[in-house]
């Protein structure tokens, strides 16, 4: 088989990647270990940056998510049962985010591939990427027993952290940055109505606490959890006495309790591995760099990586012009590590660290004090949540 782009992976990355070169007209295969009904059904974001929902719009695949993303023009923090809303769109000249799980995205992504016949290779065992450091790389696995071979102009690692991409990059080539956070966050989904209408980032001193939903009848909520902890000492009652102490007297009464019908535990990460592309290969969205979810940038990042590189691929066949190729990694990574350390930040700020003092304690609640009493400092936080442009300096 040949292709000109091949894309490893059929997460959020790899398919808005798919869709991407569809709509330029330049062929591409993606290769996915699993099934469709594993990657659709791995519960994770929530949040979508107006570039997402952007690039929804552009791919028409926006039909779901306008009958059914919640646009929000603000959000709400609360720090010691105390809470105060920050108006986004007020302090950004209009800009939202739209909540719409990343099941539902996937959704949108794989029924558009179908209908388009946008091709996927589910289930492809052991992949392996080869001669990316000449003119033509190739991509081998087996599936149904039988070995399979794709020569290609380009690869594009789309295979999130645990991926086989990104150790294609040779050790002498490949630098990565890391922070591994000592908590995790405990998510649970529930057949409830949110507690407020946007999100609530909660700081308490038992620790993070965050109200987000899915939908007006179903709720997502987390709670910060130790490392070693393990979900099955959660029961849903403990989950919702721990949420509503975290989310203070006035919020915490007004919570809908109910069956939870999911409920996880995940660690947090900062990670980024640089460069992002080495000769024929390119890496975007998770395969190359990580974020702890309170800033709801992940699966955002993945999105912003691959407009990048579709605009760049498009240069390449249509104009011959490698201008977009050769600068992709250096501009990805710029907007990459704005999300990692705006991502740090707010995971800083309203979470509780085993190593905390009572003046590092301090200095948290001032400094949500102070957010809570400046419009410059909500616009900071307002910029960055909504999300940067995608040209930002
Ligand atoms: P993904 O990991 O989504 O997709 C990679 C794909 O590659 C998968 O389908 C995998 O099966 C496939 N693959 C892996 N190895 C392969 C191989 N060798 N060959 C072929 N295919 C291979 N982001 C947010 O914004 N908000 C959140 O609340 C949030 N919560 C999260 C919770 C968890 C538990 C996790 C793990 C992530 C969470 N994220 C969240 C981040 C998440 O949404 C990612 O940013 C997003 O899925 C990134 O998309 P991809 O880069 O496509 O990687
Ligand atoms: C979610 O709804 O899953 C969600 C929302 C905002 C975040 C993280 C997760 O920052």
């Amino acid at each position: 088989m040949r292709t000109q782009v091949a894309i490893i992976g059929a997460g959020p990355a790899g398919m808005f990647l798919a869709h991407l070169l569809r709509s330029e007209r330049i062929d591409a295969l993606v290769i996915e270990r699993r099934d469709r009904a594993y990657v659709e059904g791995r519960v994770r974001a929530g949040v979508l940056e107006q570039v997402t929902v952007d690039l929804m719009r552009r791919l028409g695949l926006a039909e779901r998510l306008e009958r059914e993303g919640l646009v929000h023009g603000g959000t709400n923090l609360s720090f010691d049962g105390q809470m105060f809303h920050v108006d986004m769109a007020a302090l950004t000249g209009g800009s939202t985010v739209t909540v719409y799980g990343q099941q539902e995205v996937m959704r949108d992504l794989f029924d558009a591939a179908e209908a388009r016949d946008v091709p996927v290779m589910w289930n492809a065992e052991d992949v392996a990427l080869s001669g990316l450091d000449g003119a033509s790389p190739s991509v081998t696995w087996r599936a149904g027993g039988v070995d399979q071979r794709l020569d290609c102009d380009f690869v594009v690692g789309c295979d999130g952290y645990h991926g086989v991409s990104r150790a294609a990059i040779p050790d002498s080539v490949r630098r990565t940055f890391e922070r591994v956070y000592p908590f995790g966050w405990l998510g649970i989904l529930a057949d409830v109505p949110p507690v407020e209408h946007e999100l609530i980032y909660a700081n308490h001193e038992r620790g993070f606490a965050l109200a987000s939903m899915r939908s007006p009848t179903r709720s997502r909520y987390y709670v910060q959890c130790g490392l070693d902890e393990d979900v099955a000492d959660w029961s849903d009652e403990r989950f919702w006495d721990e949420l509503c102490l975290r989310l203070g007297p006035e919020v915490g009464t007004r919570v809908t309790r109910g069956a939870s019908f999911e409920k996880t535990i995940a660690p947090l990460r900062s990670f980024v591995s640089e460069p992002m592309r080495w000769n024929r290969l390119f890496l975007a969205g998770d395969a190359a760099h990580i974020v702890p979810p309170t800033g709801a940038k992940g699966m955002n990042l993945a999105v912003s990586d691959v407009t990048m590189l579709g605009e760049a691929f498009a240069e390449h066949y249509r104009e011959r012009d490698d201008a977009g190729i050769d600068g992709y990694s250096a501009r990805a990574l710029a907007r990459v590590w704005k999300a990692e350390r705006f991502s740090w930040w707010f995971t800083s700020l309203t979470h509780r660290f085993p190593e905390m003092t009572g003046f590092d304690r301090r200095i948290q609640v001032a400094e949500m004090d102070y957010i809570r009493g400046s419009e410059a400092a909500q616009r900071v936080l307002a910029e960055n949540y909504v999300g940067l442009p995608l040209n930002a300096s």
